[in-house]
């Protein structure tokens, strides 16, 4: 299978995902016996004995540029094994090696390929944002921000990924009736596919691109000591201006960029960055528990680097946020259903792949009202487009939700309206738009539009 098209043109994406649609085989084949349950708690680490693990820092590639000018690059979907304790050789799935995957490099109007050579014994697809790998989308005005740019010494990207091992460390996606309802969750957080490991870090700003690459639950994320986080992009670009931030809340699929001052640590110093959770449930108590870990140990090692960044920049080169002209088309999409244990639906429909829900005008902007009935929070997440929020209840979007936006959640009882742009040439391939909880989207929480 081969993929190719413009690197979404005209957006300043700076950390999307990519999953096969095999994420459940990713989260492990089979398992069996079922641990899961409800109430579970993440701890770490899962067992015992082993020192810490450095982080793994996602291969960053760039491709191969052929005559045509296409960038292209190939992905092998493999199985493999990863050790998460010591010991225990755990089956995993991933592209280009056992776990996870590389993050590709794109350049902002550029025309890319990308092959997928399937290495598995079953069918799968490649899903085009999600949990697994990461697309890096770069332009030159981001490049000329000044923001930390040595990959995997002064800007890491941190995939958070929980998940459940099963009595033999197996990953187990066995399915709860519970999990059905409000979405997996595991008891073990992964960062880049390990658990609590440590970032070895220079003594200077540095730039963390977060990833919830949860199925299901939400993240808060701050420093010991509640350093500041200095947010400087959520998933689909930069900010206008940085927002100082004491703690990041991130939905699944959500992505957001940070800067850290390690600048004024010690040499040696250790600064753990906790990930809290919360059960996305339905509240009182079900399916999930809360509290605090530390995700990821930040150790300032070295000294700063030659050029490193010595103040956050006071403004950004973002790109405009999407504006919705007087008299634009509206658009209602309602979260509802999960009534009962039935599944989660939008406007009472569960989807169906050989039903159009919406034909939208092509380069054109529309207001869509996200409005959710239900018991539960729902990130939503729009294909192919550029959208920006206008309000949330009622109210104007907080700072950081500022921007182009592709992820954002929709809380119980709220109602989100969104400028929606479509690209500027008709297709009538169907482009989605669901709940990024995996399991509500595989329960059929998805819509599908084409343009005009
Ligand atoms: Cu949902």
């Amino acid at each position: 299978m081969s993929e190719s098209g413009p690197a979404n043109p005209g957006r300043r994406t700076l950390l999307s995902g990519f999953v096969a649609v095999a994420a459940s085989q990713l989260a492990g084949c089979g398992g069996g016996g079922g641990s899961g349950g409800t109430g579970t708690t993440v701890q770490t680490p899962p067992a015992t004995g082993a020192t810490a693990t450095d982080l793994p820092i996602v291969p960053l590639v760039q491709g191969t540029v052929d005559g045509s000018g296409t960038r292209v690059f190939s992905l092998q979907v493999g199985a493999g094994t990863t050790t998460f304790r010591t010991g225990v050789a755990t089956r995993t799935l991933g592209y280009n090696g056992a776990l996870l995957g590389p993050a590709l490099h794109l350049r902002r109007g550029e025309r890319v390929r990308i092959d997928v050579q399937n290495g598995l014994t079953e069918s799968t697809t490649v899903h085009w944002h999600g949990l697994a790998g990461l697309l890096l989308i770069d332009d030159p005005a981001i490049g000329s921000a000044g923001l930390p740019s040595s990959w995997g010494v002064d800007d890491v990207a941190l995939v958070l990924q929980d998940k459940r091992f099963d009595s033999s460390g197996q990953i187990d996606y066995t399915l709860t009736a519970n999990d059905l309802q409000v979405g997996y969750t595991g008891d073990v957080l992964l960062v880049n596919g390990a658990v609590a490991p440590v970032f070895k870090a220079p003594q200077q700003w540095v730039r963390l691109r977060l990833l919830n690459g949860c199925n299901s639950r939400t993240l808060s994320l701050r420093l010991a000591g509640n350093l500041p986080l200095s947010q400087v992009a959520n998933e689909a670009g930069l900010l206008a201006q940085p927002v100082v931030r004491s703690s990041v809340t991130l939905v699944p699929g959500e992505r957001a960029e940070v800067l850290v001052n390690l600048g004024t640590a010690s040499l040696g110093q250790d600064i753990a960055l906790y990930a809290s959770y919360a059960a996305t449930g339905m509240g009182m108590g079900s399916g999930g528990g809360q509290g605090e870990i530390a995700a990821v140990t930040i150790r300032v090692d070295k000294a700063a680097q030659a050029g490193a960044m010595t103040a956050v920049p006071a403004s950004l080169p973002a790109a405009s946020a999407i504006t919705a002209p007087a008299g634009a088309t509206a658009r209602t999409i309602r979260l509802d259903g999960g009534m009962m244990g039935s599944p989660f639906t939008l406007n009472g429909r569960l989807f169906d792949i050989a039903r159009i829900d919406m034909t939208v005008p092509a380069a054109t902007t529309e207001v869509w009202t996200f409005t959710n009935t239900t018991m539960m929070a729902h990130p939503m997440h729009v294909h192919g487009v550029r959208m920006s929020i206008l309000t949330r209840n009622g109210a104007a979007p907080r700072a950081e939700e500022q921007g182009l936006r592709d992820t954002f959640n929709v809380d119980s009882m709220e109602t989100v309206q969104v400028a929606v742009r479509t690209a500027g040439t008709p297709s009538a391939s169907p482009l989605m738009f669901h709940c990024h909880i995996l399991e509500h989207e595989d329960a059929g929480m998805m819509g599908q539009f084409i343009t005009a």
